[in-house]
């Protein structure tokens, strides 16, 4: 059993969800897991005799301008690595996290400690155009004793976003089966104010403008002009007012339930039939995930990932970005026709059971931690 320290941006969407459920799964599995991280990740909502928390404090100071987060982090990854004599570093984002792993392996030179970084997409899609940092991150992945990413597409942007030849290992987000799974749903559509025979469409983010969010309200004003049907967002975000003044000026105010954030998100599926993720960048898209394994079928893009996530017409649906018409009529097939609708949400739940079940990646970490740490 190793001795593990992950850290990640804990409040930040799926990559801290990523990050926080594989050491909740290592821990079970008899890993010692201590999270250095500047708060305790929002999944973390459980007593683990084998998860630590250290927390990163960062103090501001009259003589810096801006509070040294990264230098903290470093110190702190040192100071738990030294005491607490641990493995490895798996560090989330390369942007500052693998460069702060790099400070603190050399600090401690004397444990042999070793640095995983995953990358998620948001560190290379956006700050890696930046030439400001793209050298800073380049460093962090090629100095990385082994490096993952979230999907072939991200791998493949990576190398010739940076120039480098490194080798990455794809390993796919994964859900928690136990978590998330076909629920039922009592009587919250009614509460909803949802008629029984109305369809249930969902979009779940966190309104970023690369999510495209107007994209899901244009194509639902199509879907509804065929179905009589309801759509659910769920998220807060900086396009929420935009998408809010769209519903309005389409006069669909009767018709879309702002939810905010919520935090059982698989109540929501429960009542949903399709869920539509439209986004513009998207290098997973562990939501698609999420409501697959509740047996809700989705149309995406065909951005970054996800295509890696949904096989079109077996599974769910992959259009291109900003084909509206044809995501409506895919949605409308959907919602009209049981038998098709069963067996892509059967294909669905298959899917995530054999493809991206917790039990296949946290195992495929644990060889790729094992590798490292023999140095293969
Ligand atoms: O999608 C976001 O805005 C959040 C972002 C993050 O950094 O947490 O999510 C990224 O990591 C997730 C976990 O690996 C992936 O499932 C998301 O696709 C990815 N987001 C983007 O690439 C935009």
């Amino acid at each position: 059993m190793s001795k593990i320290g992950i850290t990640c941006y804990p409040t930040v969407g799926g990559s801290g969800v990523l990050a926080t459920e594989l050491g909740k799964f290592l821990a079970e599995k008899g890993h010692e897991i201590h999270f250095i991280v500047t708060q305790v990740p929002f999944r973390l909502n459980k007593v683990y005799p084998n998860i630590y928390f250290h927390e990163v404090e960062v103090n501001s100071y009259p003589v810096f301008q801006h509070p040294p987060y990264d230098l903290a982090l470093a110190n702190k990854m040192a100071e738990v690595a030294k005491r607490e004599e641990l493995d490895l570093l798996h560090v989330h984002y390369a942007m500052p996290h693998a460069v702060c792993a790099i400070l603190a392996k050399q600090m401690c030179e004397e444990l042999n400690l070793k640095v995983v970084t995953t990358l998620h997409g948001t560190d290379i899609t956006v700050l890696g155009i930046d030439d400001n940092l793209k050298q800073l991150i380049k460093f962090g992945i090629e100095k990385s004793d082994a490096v993952t990413a979230v999907s072939h597409s991200l791998v493949k942007q990576t190398k010739e976003m940076l120039e480098t030849e490194k080798d990455m290992h794809v390993l796919y987000n994964f859900v928690d089966e136990r978590e998330y799974h076909q629920i039922e749903s009592h009587d919250l559509k009614r509460q909803f104010g949802i008629r029984e025979e109305e369809k249930v469409i969902i979009h779940v983010s966190n309104f970023r403008k690369v999510k495209r969010v107007q994209d899901v309200v244009r194509s639902f004003h199509l879907i509804r002009e065929e179905v009589a049907s309801k759509l659910i967002l769920v998220g807060d975000g900086p396009e929420y007012n935009q998408v809010y003044d769209l519903v309005q000026r389409l006069g669909l105010e009767e018709d879309v339930l702002f939810v905010g954030k919520q935090e059982r998100v698989q109540e929501l599926y429960s009542i949903a039939d399709v869920k539509l993720l439209l986004s513009e960048k998207e290098s997973f898209g562990l939501v698609l995930l999420e409501a697959m394994a509740c047996g809700v079928p989705c149309i995406g893009t065909n951005i970054g990932g996800i295509p890696e996530v949904i096989e079109n017409g077996k599974n769910g649906y992959v259009v291109e970005a900003g084909a509206l018409e044809e995501v409506s009529r895919n949605a409308v097939r959907l919602l009209t026709d049981e038998d098709h609708r069963n067996e892509l949400k059967k294909q669905a739940m298959d899917t995530v059971n054999k493809k991206f079940s917790a039990a296949r990646i946290v195992q495929q970490y644990e060889e790729l931690y094992d590798r490292v740490l023999k140095n293969e």
